[in-house]
Order: structure tokens, then sequence, then C-alpha cells
């Protein structure tokens, strides 16, 4: 791998923004994503080598680290501000199709739900793993994500809910986007959620962390 990407890689995962940024105190006045990324570019490296050889590392190094509890929440928010830098430069190749993207993920939290936090992180991780992100929101309604769906034909599916009370509105939506639109994978998850309960509405997956939502698109596309 190139030099440069194993240092984009590392500033992602260290949440190194750019050279202005003061975080983490050790890379002080270091270049960061931004300015990394913008060179990798200007040195002929490919849009897709870069995500996928850069920033995809360095979010699935941070990712797995947060599975463990190596890592706590502040740092995968700054892992995802320095992915979000680096993507800046990348975004206008993806947008004109010169670039691809791994897949499409439909993000929401159900309807009832106005917990975000979990999914963020959850859509910050999966979009830092390559793939394009349609971030729905919150109280999103079943018939909301259908229409996602429909936009996005191949995307698979992310519902996330913090409350028991709204648990249930996954089971509606499954159904009506398993019914409408079938062989749509659809993954669960969210701090009262089990296996057993995304087995018993027909969900494809459960993942108690945002890793293992990435690591079942990955499987799901391979
Ligand atoms: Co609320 N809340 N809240 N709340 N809130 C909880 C969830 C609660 C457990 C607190 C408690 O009573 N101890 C409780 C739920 C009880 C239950 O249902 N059994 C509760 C309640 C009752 C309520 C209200 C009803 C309170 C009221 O108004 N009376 C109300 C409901 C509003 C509504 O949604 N309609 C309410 C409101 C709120 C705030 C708005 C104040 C705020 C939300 C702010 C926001 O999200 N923007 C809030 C908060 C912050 C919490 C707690 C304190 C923290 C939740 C959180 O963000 N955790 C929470 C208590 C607690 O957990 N200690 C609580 C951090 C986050 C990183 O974790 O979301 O679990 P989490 O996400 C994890 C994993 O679950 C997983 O990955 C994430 C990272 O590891 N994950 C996925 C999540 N989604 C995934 C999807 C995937 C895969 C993994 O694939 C698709």
């Amino acid at each position: 791998m190139a030099e440069i990407l194993e240092q984009l890689a590392m500033c992602i995962e260290r949440g190194k923004v750019n050279a202005s940024s003061p975080y983490p105190p050790d890379l002080k006045g270091q270049e960061g994503a931004d300015e990394l990324c913008k060179k990798a570019l200007d040195d002929g490296l490919a849009p897709n080598d870069i995500l996928a050889n850069g920033l995809v590392v360095g979010m699935n190094a941070i990712g797995r680290k947060f599975s463990k509890n190596e890592v706590f929440v502040p740092d995968v928010l700054m892992a995802a501000k320095a992915m979000t830098a680096a993507m800046e430069h990348l975004r206008p190749f993806f947008d004109s199709g010169e670039a691809t993207f791994k897949g499409t993920f439909v993000v929401g939290t159900v309807q009832g739900d106005l917990h975000d936090i979990g999914k963020n992180l959850v859509a910050m991780v999966v979009e830092g793993g390559g793939y394009k992100v349609v971030d729905l929101g919150v109280d999103v309604s079943p018939e909301k994500f259908l229409d996602a769906v429909k936009g996005n034909p191949g995307a698979t599916v992310g519902l996330s809910a913090l409350l028991t009370t709204t648990m249930v509105n996954m089971e509606k939506t499954v159904s009506l986007v398993k019914e409408a639109v079938p062989g749509t994978k659809v993954i669960v998850g969210g701090a009262p959620l089990t296996q057993e309960f995304a087995d018993k509405i027909g969900a494809d997956a459960y993942s108690p962390d945002p890793q293992g939502a990435l690591d079942f698109l990955a499987a799901a596309s391979a």
C-alpha cells in the first residue's frame, strides 16, 4: 500500500482532521486527512483506491476498537469528522460515477423514536466502510423506508430503535419492505434489541454495534 494511504488510514483512525486541528495532541501541526487525501489525488491515486485502502482501513480499525470497548463514542465521532473531510475531495468522483460505492445503505430510526446518536454512529461507520448512506433521520415511517428502497434499488436497510415501545415498528417496516420489494436485506440494532427479536420479526441480521452492521453489508455483497 502507498505510504500516503497508510498515513491517511492512521489520520482517520486517530481523528486527525487537518493541519490546523489541535486533536489529537500528539499529531498537532501535522497534516491530516484533509490534506493527505488531496495529496493522494494530486499524486494520481484512483479515488476508489484511496477510499478502499486509506479511508476504509482507518474507519474499520476504529470500528473494531469501538466494538471491543477499546475506544469510546467521541473517538468514533472524531474519526468520522476526519473521514468527512477526506470524503469532500472524493465526493465529486462518486457523484460523477467515475468512482463507485460498494453498495447503498438506507438507514433510519423507526417511527415514534427520536434517538439518533447510535444510528448516526452506524451511518458514519458504514459510510467509512465505502457504502453510500441514505440517512432518513428519526421517526421514520415504514412507508418512508419503502420509498427510499424503491428509490435506491438493491439497497440494504438498517433500522435502529432505542425504545421498547418502538421496537414493534421495526416489524411493520420489515414486513412492508420485504413484501413490496422481495429480496431486500434488513439489519436491525439498538440497545433493547436481541438476536431473538430480530429473528422473530423476520430481519436478516441483528448487530449490537456499528461494525457488525458493516460486516453484515460486506458479507451480503460478497
Ligand atoms: Co431516551 N431513553 N427517551 N432520550 N435515552 C433511553 C433509551 C432509556 C433507556 C433511558 C432510561 O429510562 N434508562 C429509555 C428507554 C426505556 C425503554 O424503552 N425501555 C428512554 C426513554 C424512556 C425516553 C423518553 C420516552 C423519555 C420521556 O420523554 N419520558 C423519550 C422518548 C423520545 C422519543 O424517542 N420519542 C426520550 C428522549 C431522549 C432524548 C431526546 C432526551 C435523548 C435522545 C437524543 C438523541 O438521540 N439525539 C435521549 C437519550 C440520550 C437517552 C439515553 C440516555 C442515551 C441513548 C444513547 O444515545 N446512547 C438512553 C439511556 C441509556 O442508554 N443510558 C435513553 C448512546 C448510543 C451510542 O448508544 O443508541 O444504544 P445506542 O447505539 C449503539 C447500539 O445500540 C448500536 O450501535 C450504537 C453504538 O454502539 N446500534 C445499532 C444502534 N442502532 C443500531 C442499528 C444497527 C446496528 C447497531 O443496524 C442498523
